[in-house]
């Protein structure tokens, strides 16, 4: 398995490694709603350092405004914050001084649109030493709900370090790596004082929630509650903390192109317990915050804020 050298990643504007990039007249990113002729991307982002992904548009909004709030960055009040897709983009995008939050969607499909978008994004924009975050939820392994879970390796269901896609009807792996320095940065960031532990990890990514995840209350199962305590007691073994959906492709896109990147997940249910999600609303909403308050810190200690 490949190691990252953090040094490299430090400045060096975003490698995009697809030659073909390189010729176009255009490169329109059809579902941020941005392209290279309509939009002047080097003014718009060329100070971005720091992109934190997460699912939902909804939280990704709360995302940027709780940057905005750590940051001491104003809003002027009675504004919104910009949506820069404007509702056109199939992602929500918000700026906030050298933060971009950006919503993904569900699963590595619409995670990977996302990705390879935002790296040509960020490369047409000439980007040098941006960080990436993944802020997102996930089911625990033997966590009290509302714990996160700092990524130390992505698996796939085959508790693989490897991302598998098939390109132009081959299987193509890619090796999911995440760096070691910025996952342990943002552990350092957690607080004996918080009202939540802060674990590090190995995180599972499955392309389902359901079956794949191993749970009992999908619309289908044909395997028994033994089968699937087995399988998670496995994953737990090898030391899987939680199981989401996409940290596979984070880790190995961000790799790919060379940039740092980590994940940090709060737990929504303890996956050795049960499969429902059943906590209230107010307490899913309260812990939803918690990634992006270790994110905050992370990106305060950079900056040089007291
Ligand atoms: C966590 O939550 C979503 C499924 O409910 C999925 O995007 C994920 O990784
Ligand atoms: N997201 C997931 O993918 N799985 C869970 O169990 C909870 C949130």
């Amino acid at each position: 398995m490949a190691t990252i050298d953090a040094g490299k990643y430090k400045s060096s504007p975003i490698h995009i490694p697809n030659p073909h990039v390189q010729g176009m007249t255009e490169d329109v990113l059809y579902h941020l709603a941005l392209g290279t002729n309509s939009h002047d991307l080097p003014s718009m982002f060329g100070d971005l350092k720091f992109v934190c992904v997460g699912g939902s548009p909804r939280r990704m909004e709360k995302v940027a405004l709780y940057m905005a709030d750590a940051l001491d960055i104003d809003i002027p009040t009675g504004m919104a914050l910009n949506n820069i897709g404007h509702g056109k983009a199939r992602y929500a995008i918000y700026k906030v001084g050298p933060v971009l939050a950006i919503s993904h969607g569900m699963g590595r499909p619409s995670m990977s649109i996302m990705m390879h978008e935002l790296f040509k994004l960020l490369h047409h924009a000439g980007c040098t030493g941006v960080t990436l975050f993944r802020v997102g939820t996930c089911g625990g392994l033997g966590l009290e709900p509302g714990s996160v879970v700092v990524t130390e390796e992505a698996l796939s269901p085959l508790l693989q370090p490897s991302y598998d896609q098939i390109i132009l009807g081959n299987v193509v792996s890619r090796p999911c790596v995440l760096d070691k320095d910025t996952a342990n940065d943002l552990m350092g960031c957690a607080s004996t004082e918080d009202e939540f532990a802060t674990v590090k990890g190995k995180t599972m990514s499955a392309d389902d929630f359901y079956e794949e995840q191993g749970r009992l209350d999908g619309a289908l199962c044909n395997y028994t509650e033994d089968d699937k305590m087995a399988y998670l007691k496995r994953a737990h073994d090898l030391g899987v903390r939680n199981i989401e959906m996409e940290a596979v492709c984070f880790a190995a896109l961000s790799h790919a192109v060379q940039l740092k990147g980590a994940v940090a997940c709060v737990t929504l249910v303890d996956r050795l317990k049960g499969d429902q999600i059943t906590s209230s609303a107010k307490d899913m909403e309260e812990w939803q915050m918690r990634p992006q308050k270790l994110v905050a810190r992370y990106i305060r200690k950079n900056l040089g804020l007291p």
